[in-house]
This record gives structure tokens, C-alpha cells and sequence, in this order.
């Protein structure tokens, strides 16, 4: 400690010196805030150009993030914030908080190599008496089985005796960033309780909302089942809208009604469940049980989600062989690349499942979104002569669009709907071949009725 202070003395003056490794989307926004309220802070990745930007003031996030690219150039002309790429700050720091990406990997496993790697590198520049926290999402059971072996490194510091361990999961949404690191209520996951309540007192500088002592894994355990209750609901919200195709009933109609009934809340069905932590995380908890408890709901509503991008890719291909366009000769106009309204992030998006399942079709594809740089510009030009438009995201841009500009631009009049933007009788009297996803009377009610037909044999003499 800073000439022999206490960690507790030095987060009340908030004098600690505060490293945060991993400068993303969590890393930032709370460096940013910790040295906001007076905390020198120093930001710490392996990314030398985002350090480069940091330190001339700028914000490398992109998007709608109210307020974030402000703070940052605040603190640093205010000489609170500063970043490097250098692990040796560590050894000065009294709180480590490590907020790096946690991945899973194609057979859904958790991918702990930038994990890994920063406790490797922050464990031989780890001073006694320093906090660590660990803010990444991870699955349960990786505090004790990872992180604390890590940085005790076989004996050679204890946990609660030479250092203090907390997991304290992120709440951040994209476009929300700086609001809800403040309004959101956290649980801290302490190794001890006295780790917990450290953690509880530093946090209360900038969370103004409850921050809940707790044991690591239940820290663990409570954000990556937040994030599987949510995949499950909009699972639901899914299979609802397809069985409402089969049927030939109006999901958004048949929900709104559901959701009369107390204690209902059907979500939104959609081309699909993209971002950093709803496809993920369900993984993380799934995993934590390996093979002595197999999960069925949680697989089952990700098979679900995940199939919904090729259902918008069916939904393409029958609404175009109304106009006999085969998808093979189409050019299919993808409007919405990001993975959530009004926002540049495309980490996971449905649009890249789409994209890809329709190249694999042998369509071409125009790309485009207003958020995301690279398919941003002229919705005119993108879509201009295409065979169909699909909607993936519903972003501000596209509410605002007129059908008939939309029609007119097109080179056949095929609109595909995966959240619910256009409303179908009014496609239609645009004179659209309308498809959209729970709105009955598309593919699902074609093989319904083929079933329907096939079932209903004539009875036998
Ligand atoms: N989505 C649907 N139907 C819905 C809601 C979302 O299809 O009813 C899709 C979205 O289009 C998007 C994906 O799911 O592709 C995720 O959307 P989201 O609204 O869950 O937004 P995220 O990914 O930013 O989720 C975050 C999470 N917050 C944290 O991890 C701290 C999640 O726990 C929150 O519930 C969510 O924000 C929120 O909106 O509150």
C-alpha cells in the first residue's frame, strides 16, 4: 500500500491507483469513470493504436455511446486517465480490474486465452495487498478453477491473506455504456467476504444502485443465467413466431394478447439473438456442469435463436420464387448489419449468419447500415436493382423508410421483414411480395399445409 496506508483508506480518498486491463466496451467506460470521480487511473491493453488514441484523448469506441467520448477526453486532459500497454504499471496499482473478452468457441466452450493471458502477465507484477477484480464474464466455477490458481501460482501468495479476489460482473449494453455502469445494480462476488466488502466500497464511488455482497460463483452463476433467462425468453418468442407461420396466424397480434394475461411477457421474435452476451453466455452456464449435468433448455433456445437468420434466408428465397427469381441468379439487399438497433456493433450479429448462409446460396449480397462503416452511405445505392430487400436490424433509418421509394428502387418488389418494421397489409397495398417472421402464410405454412395434406389421407374404403 501507498506508504502504509489501507486499501480500505485509500479507496475512501480515493486515492487508490486503479489499473484496468482490457479497453473495450467495459474496460473504458469504467477507467473513464473511476477517474472521473478522482481515482488515478491507468488503462492498460495490448491494442498500442487504441492506447495511442486514448492517450491524444479520443475514444476508440464507435457508436452512440452518450457521454463516453466526452469523459474520455475529460480525464485524460485532466491527467487521471492514462494508457499503455506496459504490464509493470501493475506493480504501483492497489486495484487491478481485468475486463478482457471471454469468448466461446465453435463447439460453444469458453476461449479463456485473453483471460489467460492478462493473469499471466499482471501475476508476476502483482503487489502484495492489491484487489483484483475480475469484471469479464465467465462461467462458473472459473474464479476457483482459473483466476485464483493463476495468481496464488502454487503457493506462492494466498488469497484473502496477500491479496484480495472479486468477481464482479459487467452490466454494460452497447449504447448505454457510461448509464448503466452507474444505474445498474452489480453483485460482488468476493473470494472472502472482506474482499466482497472492499469491492462493495470502491464500486459505490460510481454504481449508484445496489452492489450485492455474494461468493464468487454465485457472482458467476447470477449474470451468465440473466443472460441464458433472456435467450430462453426470446427462444420462446421464436418459436411462437414460427409456429404462428405455420398456422397462419400474426405472432404480433397472438403476443400482444398473451401479454394481457398477468405475469406474461413474451418478447420480441426476430431475425435472430446477436451481441457479446446473450449467444454467449448461455454457454458459459451450460459448461460450468461438464458432463455430470447435461443442460436441454438452454441448448435447445440457442438452436432456436441460431436458426432464425436461415429462416430469413428461406423466408428470401420463397418470397422471390413468387417472382420467379431463383436465388442463385438474386441480388438480395441486407439492410442492418449490426447486431441491435441504432448501434455499430457486430459482434455475433444474425446479419453475418444471413449473409453467409445466401452467399452459400450462390446470391450476391448488398450490405448495408448506417452504424457500421463499411456498409454505411446510400441506402439507395445498396439497394438500387436488387431482387429483395431483408431487414435485419431496426434501426431508426428504416422505420423512417418510404415503401414506395423502397419499391422503386427495388428490381423486383420482395420485402422481407425480420423485425417486424413494415407492417404486411400496407407492403402489400405498396404492392410488395411481403414475407415477415411470424407472419403466417410464408414457408412454415407451405410444409403446414403439405403436412396437413399428406396427414389427412383419404379415409380407406
Ligand atoms: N432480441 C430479440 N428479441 C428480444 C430482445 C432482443 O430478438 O425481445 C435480440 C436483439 O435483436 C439482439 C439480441 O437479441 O440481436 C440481444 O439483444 P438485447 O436487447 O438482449 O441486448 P444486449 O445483447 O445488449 O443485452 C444486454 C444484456 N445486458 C448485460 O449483459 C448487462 C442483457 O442482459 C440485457 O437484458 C439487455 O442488454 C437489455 O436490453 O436490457
Amino acid at each position: 500500500m501507498k506508504d502504509g496506508q489501507s486499501l480500505e483508506t485509500l479507496i475512501r480518498s480515493r486515492t487508490a491507483r486503479l489499473v484496468v486491463i482490457g479497453l473495450g466496451y467495459v474496460g473504458l467506460p469504467v477507467a473513464s469513470s473511476f477517474a472521473q470521480v478522482g481515482f488515478p487511473v491507468v488503462g492498460l491493453d495490448i491494442d498500442a493504436g487504441k492506447v495511442a488514441k486514448i492517450n491524444a484523448g479520443e475514444c476508440p469506441i464507435e457508436g452512440r455511446e452518450p457521454g463516453l467520448a466526452e469523459l474520455v477526453k475529460e480525464v485524460v486532459a485532466a491527467g487521471r486517465l492514462r494508457a499503455t500497454t506496459d504490464y509493470a504499471v501493475c506493480r504501483q496499482a492497489d486495484i487491478v480490474l481485468i475486463a478482457v473478452e471471454t469468448p466461446i468457441d465453435s463447439v460453444h466452450q469458453p476461449r479463456y486465452r485473453a483471460l489467460r493471458a492478462a493473469l499471466r502477465s499482471l501475476e508476476p507484477n502483482l503487489k502484495p495487498g492489491t484487489m483484483v477484480i475480475v469484471e469479464s464474464t465467465i462461467a462458473p466455477g472459473t474464479m476457483d478453477r482459473l483466476v485464483r490458481p493463476t495468481l496464488e501460482q502454487r503457493g506462492k501468495r494466498r488469497s484473502g491473506v496477500d491479496f484480495h479476489l472479486v468477481h464482479c460482473p459487467e452490466r454494460v449494453m452497447p449504447g448505454r455504456l457510461l448509464g448503466n455502469l452507474t444505474r445498474m445494480s452489480r453483485v460482488v462476488g468476493g473470494d472472502t467476504p472482506e474482499a466482497a466488502r472492499l469491492a462493495q466500497e470502491f464500486y459505490r464511488h460510481v454504481v449508484k444502485a445496489d452492489l450485492d455482497p455474494v461468493d464468487c460463483v454465485t457472482a458467476e452463476l447470477v449474470k451468465t443465467a440473466e443472460n441464458a433467462y433472456r435467450d430462453v425468453q426470446i427462444a420462446f418468442a421464436n418459436e411462437l413466431a414460427l409456429i404462428c407461420e405455420h398456422v397462419g396466424a400474426d405472432v404480433w397480434q397472438v403476443r400482444d394478447l398473451i401479454n394481457k394475461s398477468p405475469g406474461r411477457n413474451v418478447l420480441f421474435p426476430g431475425a435472430g439473438v446477436g451481441g457479446h452476451c446473450i449467444p454467449k453466455d448461455p454457454w458459459l452456464l451450460a459448461y460450468s456442469t461438464g458432463d455430470s449435468l447435461r443442460a436441454k433448455l438452454i441448448p435447445a433456445a440457442r438452436e432456436v435463436n441460431d436458426y432464425m437468420p436461415l429462416h430469413m434466408a428461406e423466408l428470401t428465397i420463397e418470397a422471390m420464387d413468387e417472382v420467379g427469381v431463383e436465388i442463385e441468379e438474386a441480388r438480395v439487399a441486407v439492410l442492418g448489419y449490426a447486431y441491435l438497433e441504432n448501434s455499430d456493433d457486430t459482434r455475433n450479429s444474425p446479419s453475418v449468419m444471413l449473409v453467409s448462409r445466401l452467399e452459400e446460396l450462390g446470391a450476391q449480397v448488398c450490405i448495408h447500415d448506417p452504424y457500421v462503416t463499411e456498409y454505411s452511405g446510400s441506402l439507395e445505392e445498396r439497394v438500387r436493382g436488387c431482387d429483395a430487400a431483408v431487414i435485419m436490424v431496426k434501426h431508426d433509418q428504416y422505420r423512417q423508410l418510404p415503401l414506395a421509394r423502397l419499391k422503386e428502387w427495388l428490381a423486383h418488389p420482395v420485402l422481407v421483414d425480420g423485425r417486424h418494421v413494415f407492417d404486411r397489409e400496407e407492403a402489400v397495398a405498396a404492392g410488395f411480395v411481403f414475407r415477415g417472421v411470424g407472419i403466417g402464410g410464408g414457408v412454415q405454412q407451405a410444409a403446414h399445409k403439405k403436412d396437413l395434406g399428406a396427414s389427412r389421407k383419404p379415409a380407406t374404403r
